[in-house]
């Protein structure tokens, strides 16, 4: 069954309460970073996800994937270091399979994550989204750690899911690869290896195993297709669609700004009418939104009474498409 899901932080928020009032009753969590309890446990210790758990459940969520990972810099280079990031994973995955969460949302974006370069770009009635211009980034300095290309990345990611799909059958919990946003590579000399629709199929394939599968957020596998109803098809079938971010952009790879959910560039009915004709079992959430009037930008792409609207636009396809 498909579920709507809302991001919420593991601190007990405003949001954690408009999400209820929407309806939804499934969390997207966080890692308990900062938190202190006794001092001693790491965010991915088994009593660190207990309590965070728990405090989605006193609030009536339940706790469906976890978007939020150890540092992987090491890891995603090669560099000395690794196994010691890899454990972390690996003690992360265990935990969750003993606490029931299903889901671990991760990414192979080194040095950076998604990159913006201008997250209070004009919308519709004076709302912000942001957006993106490679052009922009002509004169960017290269990152501290400098160039690495694709196949030392590739390289590395083998190694990384040789050591971690064992645990994860083990434990029973589902890596869900977040595609690089944007897809575009390289940037500022550093290659970005999950930009397309073959390099998914390449992740698939390099390590099969039914826990290694696909965060179909669809901002990004827009811009890697004009036909994403049919992308949704080929890894649904496959059984490879694990978690869904939903939302829109308007552009190319190279140049595109984020949209309200109603006013981009995808056919989103289509789209839900695909998830139901996979069966897609699993959560879906709004992934980013506008910044609406009366609500801060501070965290850009996350605005609370933003998701108010993609939740019920959401909601809106979701009775349409699975009612007939
Ligand atoms: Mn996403």
């Amino acid at each position: 069954m498909l579920h709507i899901a809302e991001f919420l932080a593991p601190t007990p928020s405003a949001v954690w309460t408009l999400a209820k009032q929407a309806g939804v009753n499934w969390a997207v969590g966080g890692l308990p970073f900062g938190e202190t309890f006794n001092g001693i446990d790491a965010p991915w210790d088994f009593l660190p996800l207990l309590r965070m758990k728990q405090r989605y459940e006193s609030h009536d969520f339940a706790l469906g994937v976890i978007e939020a990972r150890p540092p992987l810099n090491l890891a995603k280079r090669g560099l000395p270091g690794r196994d010691a990031e890899i454990d972390a994973v690996c003690t992360l995955l265990e935990n969750m399979g003993r606490l029931g969460i299903p889901v671990w949302c991760y990414e192979w974006m080194t040095d950076f994550n998604w990159l913006r370069t201008n997250t209070s770009a004009p919308s519709r009635g004076g709302s912000v989204v942001t957006s993106f211009d490679q052009a922009l980034l002509r004169d960017a300095p290269p990152t501290e750690l400098g160039p690495i290309s694709e196949d030392e990345l590739w390289e590395n990611l083998e190694y990384f899911l040789r050591r971690v799909i064992p645990v994860a059958e083990q434990a029973n919990v589902k890596l869900a690869m977040h595609p690089d946003d944007p897809p575009l590579s390289p940037i500022r000399g550093v290659g970005r290896i999950m930009r397309s629709v073959e390099n998914f199929q390449r992740l698939l394939d390099l390590v099969p195993s039914p826990m290694n599968g696909i965060t179909l957020c669809q901002g990004n596998f827009t811009l890697m297709t004009d036909d994403l109803p049919g992308v949704i098809r080929h890894f649904g079938r496959q059984n490879k669609i694990f978690f869904v971010h939903f939302r829109d952009v308007l552009g190319t790879p190279e140049r595109f700004e984020e949209t309200w959910h109603d006013a981009g560039m995808t056919d989103m009915f289509a789209c839900m009418q695909a998830y139901r004709d996979i069966g897609f079992d699993g959560l879906l959430r709004p992934d980013h939104v506008p910044t609406v009037e009366g609500d801060s930008n501070a965290n850009a792409g996350y605005s609370s009474f933003g998701r108010l609207y993609a939740i019920g636009y959401i909601r809106g396809l979701q009775q349409a498409v699975y009612a007939t």
